[in-house]
């Protein structure tokens, strides 16, 4: 059921470093093709680190831990996005399965994979409790024994609450050079971090106390390098077209990413691809350093 590539068996035997990364971003979070160049470029970026890359999603049955680049081709548009609960009936049913960070971490933890990257972590939807949207991404990370280095959580959300649901869940919060736990698009304004760390050996040496202290997730905030600190209004009307068409669920987050690449004048989609790209890379020095 899960198969995983001979280079990251052997790296993960070893005790080597491996960082597990998602394909809901590949195949939902940017205009085709351009997610699969995100794909490649963050493989690329976790070598260059020292450590070897763990691409994650489901594929003719099978749940897939590292892919090559026709395997990753796949991932398009027409992908069924995965979340945890989502990976067994895409494997039974023989769907091209696209992981989201929960259902990443679901297989990171099954296979021993301490480390992943992404773009911007899930999280609690704006206008909860109507309805009461929470991304799996949180639950995941409440109970798997993995650093994930984000954008912080997508400012589409409500980061505020997101923000208490993980210290509800005991997931700390590290800050990458940074106090406020970043805001995908914009790198200030975020709530607090609850630890700062200056490099990612402190950030290993961090996740590894937790790990021996018996906790689980952790998130390792990364300010994005450019910052885009004028969307909010955008975003708003996003939100607003998404409820005005019925838009819900799995689907919104897609659906409101889409609507900022195409109207922010391709602003998002290159502040989007860089973070994703930076997130891998600082995702493979932590493992590397640890
Ligand atoms: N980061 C990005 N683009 C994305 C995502 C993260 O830059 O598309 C995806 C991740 O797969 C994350 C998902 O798990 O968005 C959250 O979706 P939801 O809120 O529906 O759980
Ligand atoms: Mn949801």
């Amino acid at each position: 059921m899960i198969k995983l590539a001979e280079e990251i068996r052997e790296a993960l035997a070893a005790g080597g470093p491996v960082v597990a990364l998602e394909t809901t971003l590949v195949a939902h979070g940017f205009p085709a093709p351009e997610g699969i160049e995100v794909a490649v470029e963050s493989e690329r970026r976790v070598r260059a680190a020292g450590a070897i890359p763990a691409t994650i999603g489901v594929l003719d049955g099978v749940v897939r831990v590292g892919l090559d680049e026709d395997e990753l081709a796949r991932f398009g548009p027409e992908a069924t996005k995965c979340g945890p609960r989502d990976l067994a009936a895409a494997a039974v049913q023989g769907a091209v399965g696209a992981t989201t960070v929960g259902g990443t971490l679901a297989v990171a933890r099954k296979a021993g994979i301490r480390f992943m990257g992404t773009g911007g972590l899930g999280g609690v939807h704006r206008g909860f409790p109507d309805p009461p949207d929470v991304s799996a991404d949180l639950g995941e990370l409440a109970r798997t024994q993995v650093l994930v280095v984000s954008a912080g959580v997508k400012s589409l959300l409500d980061v505020p609450a997101t923000a208490e649901v993980l210290e509800t869940l005991g997931v700390p919060v590290l800050g990458f050079r940074t106090d406020e736990l970043p805001l995908f698009y914009a790198a200030r304004g975020g709530p607090a971090v609850s630890a700062r760390v200056e490099t990612p050996a402190e950030a290993a040496a961090v996740a590894r106390a937790h790990w021996e202290l018996g906790g689980a997730g952790l998130l390792l905030g990364r300010p994005p390098d450019e910052s885009l600190d004028d969307l909010e209004p955008l975003i708003e009307e996003a939100l607003a077209e998404a409820r005005d068409r019925g838009v819900h669920g799995q689907e919104v987050t897609p659906f409101v990413l889409a609507f900022l690449h195409d109207r922010s004048g391709g602003r998002t989609v290159r502040v989007n691809k860089d973070l994703i790209a930076a997130n891998a890379g600082l995702a493979g020095e932590v493992a590397a350093a640890l």
